[in-house]
């Protein structure tokens, strides 16, 4: 019965039940109908993930895969998107054709998501949106989000550097900031872009000399800071990714152009998801500021389904608490205890 929803599995057993207590037929008896049910009770869960595009997203999937296990009675169902949008729509379709009790998505942009999820509400199969948000006519196509707010992690990001500029004794000095954002319509992207956009009302000396769309990748950051270089040349001050794997890309196109970076560095480098990786480089002084983005949701997700299961109403909207870290915050344990 393995893949097969508790729904469909309960009406297969169901049926056969029927089958064994009509007369003559031999060998199940009613109790073993029961138990395989009982043992094949695991909760199918439809997971659509937007893709693999970086170290976060990895440790994202890795906590789903760790929670959703059979011995945690869980059958879970992942499909990979690629970062495409309509690769999310089919694996949601997908399962709902296979009747599974469950479905999570990280949706790789906010919008384009009314249809499907409505097709899920009809179907009757509860939808549980993780890290990015939907924005739907009506929510509730979805039962529960839980993530981060984007927002404020870029507020966090702009605070620090006003903060940072002003004990250099910096605050009335002109500041060309570079900034590469992660995938356009991503909360993501649009939070964090939101809080650079406000820190660049409010601060009349701060202007923008480049702006360009990394996709929260290492290769695309890398390319498009190559030819940002071209046209800016050293005139930068401040350069913020959006994301860790967006700041090594940049940071070899820095390397290429001997431009340095980082504490003591030409320019201050300003990046978000706080991965191990990224949490290394800035302990080595590479960054100025890593802005903590936490992917393990599965756990998060897990207790909602658990509430679902109980008959309880989980929260509508979940938001995880984060921090932002400096070079001298850091050590080697702290970093390897922190789990991603
Ligand atoms: C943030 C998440 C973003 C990460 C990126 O919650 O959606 O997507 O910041 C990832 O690393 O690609």
């Amino acid at each position: 019965m393995k893949g097969l929803s508790r729904k469909r599995t309960a009406a297969v057993l169901a049926a056969g039940l029927c089958l064994c207590l009509a007369p003559g037929c031999g060998g199940q008896t009613e109790e073993n109908a029961k138990e395989e049910l009982m043992e094949s009770s695991l909760i199918t869960v439809g997971f659509s993930q937007l893709g693999n595009e970086s170290d976060w997203r990895v440790a994202n999937t890795e906590s789903v895969k760790e929670t959703f296990t059979e011995e945690n009675g869980y059958n879970l169902l992942v499909e990979d998107a690629q970062q495409k949008q309509e690769n999310q729509i089919t694996a949601i379709r997908n399962f709902i054709l296979l009747e599974v009790d469950y479905i999570v998505i990280a949706p790789v942009v906010e919008t384009g998501w009314d249809e499907v999820l409505s097709e899920a509400k009809e179907a009757g199969v509860p939808v549980i949106v993780m890290d990015r948000q939907v924005d739907v006519e009506d929510d509730s196509l979805y039962t529960a989000w839980v993530g981060s707010d984007m927002y404020a992690e870029g507020k966090l990001a702009v605070d620090w550097l006003s903060d940072y500029l002003e004990a250099q004794g910096r605050q009335e000095e002109d500041i060309s900031i570079v900034h590469i954002q992660g995938t356009l319509g991503s909360s993501a992207q649009i939070g964090r872009t939101e809080g650079l956009d406000e820190g660049l009302k409010t601060h009349e000396n701060w202007h923008l000399a480049a702006r360009e769309v990394g996709e929260f990748t290492q290769a695309k950051a890398c390319e498009v800071m190559r030819e940002i270089l071209e046209e800016v040349g050293d005139d930068i001050d401040v350069l913020y990714c959006e994301n860790d794997s967006e700041a090594f890309g940049a940071m070899q196109a820095l390397d290429e152009a001997g431009i340095t970076y980082g504490e003591g560095g030409d320019v201050i480098l300003i990046s978000f998801d706080a991965t191990e990786a990224g949490l290394r480089a800035c302990m080595e002084g590479e960054m100025n500021v890593n802005v903590e983005c936490n992917p393990l949701h599965g756990p998060r997700v897990e207790e909602i389904i658990r509430q679902l299961e109980a008959g309880e109403e989980p929260e509508k909207e979940e938001y995880v608490e984060e921090t932002l870290f400096e070079p001298e915050d850091l050590t080697e344990e702290f970093i390897s205890a922190r789990g991603y």
